[in-house]
């Protein structure tokens, strides 16, 4: 944590500026410093200033206050809940390195934990001997059935045995590890439209989710890549990852309004108890903390 958070740099611009075209440059600097994007900035300040534009000067309390209302009404949550009836099918996706396999074993262990279901692991990243290995040790460590087959095979088939693996067993549930680095980026997206198809076709009876893992220590690139994302193959839900190791995290602000994409789990360190259903109360009040 290098930086300070939103709320000690609001605490400096306002004991910097009166409230004045001064104050809002600053003000927006300061969203776009804490990664919240400059489109989503400016539209934040638009609305501050429309409802304090002609009064003045507020207190740091007030704008804090609006801040919060502001920010509530863009950042969306969803509901990770699954109804333990009827089997729920999670694609998980993103670049390389923003946390998916890690955030696949926390999830598993949360199903397990508050559902008692025992979730089925994919092992979809077929592009690296590594990914394999990692999640069968999460696997083992969690005591769970992880499918897979040879690096470099097709990933679409090994996800496709997964789901009928889970049938035989009785599991309620399938979590699907993705490479987030291939060739080149259309490689990547037909890749994945692909497997998209496959589970698609054998997801008629279950709840099929697409979930994109984003880094929050990334900054605006976490825009870019839910865009390439949901333009690929739609997403559902995102887990904001590493929010432990970022002072800024804005970026769900503008993921979630431009977007539209909710949040459903937010990960905040290694421990497989370190991931917690997405509160947009809390997030809010610690990013401007
Ligand atoms: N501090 C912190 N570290 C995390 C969090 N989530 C994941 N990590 C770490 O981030 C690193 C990368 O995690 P992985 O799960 O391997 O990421 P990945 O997306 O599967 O990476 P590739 O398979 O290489 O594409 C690991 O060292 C994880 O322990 C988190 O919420 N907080
Ligand atoms: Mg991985």
């Amino acid at each position: 944590m290098d930086k300070p958070g939103l709320g000690e740099r609001l605490k400096k611009i306002f004991t910097k500026s009166e409230l004045g075209e001064n104050f809002y440059e600053d003000f927006e600097d300061m969203l776009i410093e804490g990664d919240i994007g400059a489109a989503s900035a400016m539209d934040i300040s638009d609305k501050l200033r429309a409802k304090f534009g002609k009064k003045g000067p507020l207190s740091k309390e007030e704008i804090s206050e609006e801040l919060k209302n502001i920010l509530s009404n863009m950042v969306k949550s969803a509901d990770p809940a699954v109804d333990p009836d009827r089997t729920t099918i999670l694609m998980v996706l993103g670049v390389n390195g923003v946390g998916k396999t890690t955030t696949i074993a926390k999830m598993a262990d949360f199903y397990r934990r508050e559902y008692n279901i025992e979730p089925v692991l994919s092992a979809g990243d077929t592009f690296r001997a590594a990914a394999i290995d990692q999640l069968k040790l999460h696997g083992e460590r969690l005591d769970l059935k992880v499918i897979h087959q040879q690096p470099g095979s097709d990933p679409g088939a090994v996800i496709y045995d997964s789901i009928e693996s889970a049938k035989s067993r009785g599991s309620k549930m399938i979590i699907a590890d993705t490479a987030g680095r291939m060739h080149n980026k259309s490689h990547l997206v037909k890749e994945l439209q692909k497997i998209d198809k496959i589970i698609s076709s054998r997801a008629a009876d279950s709840e099929y989710r697409k979930i994109l893992v984003i880094d929050a220590t990334t900054g605006q690139n976490g825009f870019r890549q839910a865009e390439m994302f949901h333009e690929a193959v739609g997403i559902d839900q995102i887990v904001l990852t590493k929010y432990d190791s970022s002072a800024k995290g804005g970026i769900a602000v503008s993921i979630s309004s431009r977007l539209g994409l909710p949040f459903s789990f937010i990960g905040t360190g290694e421990k497989y108890s370190d991931l917690k259903p997405f509160d947009s109360g809390d997030y809010i009040e610690r990013l401007l903390s």
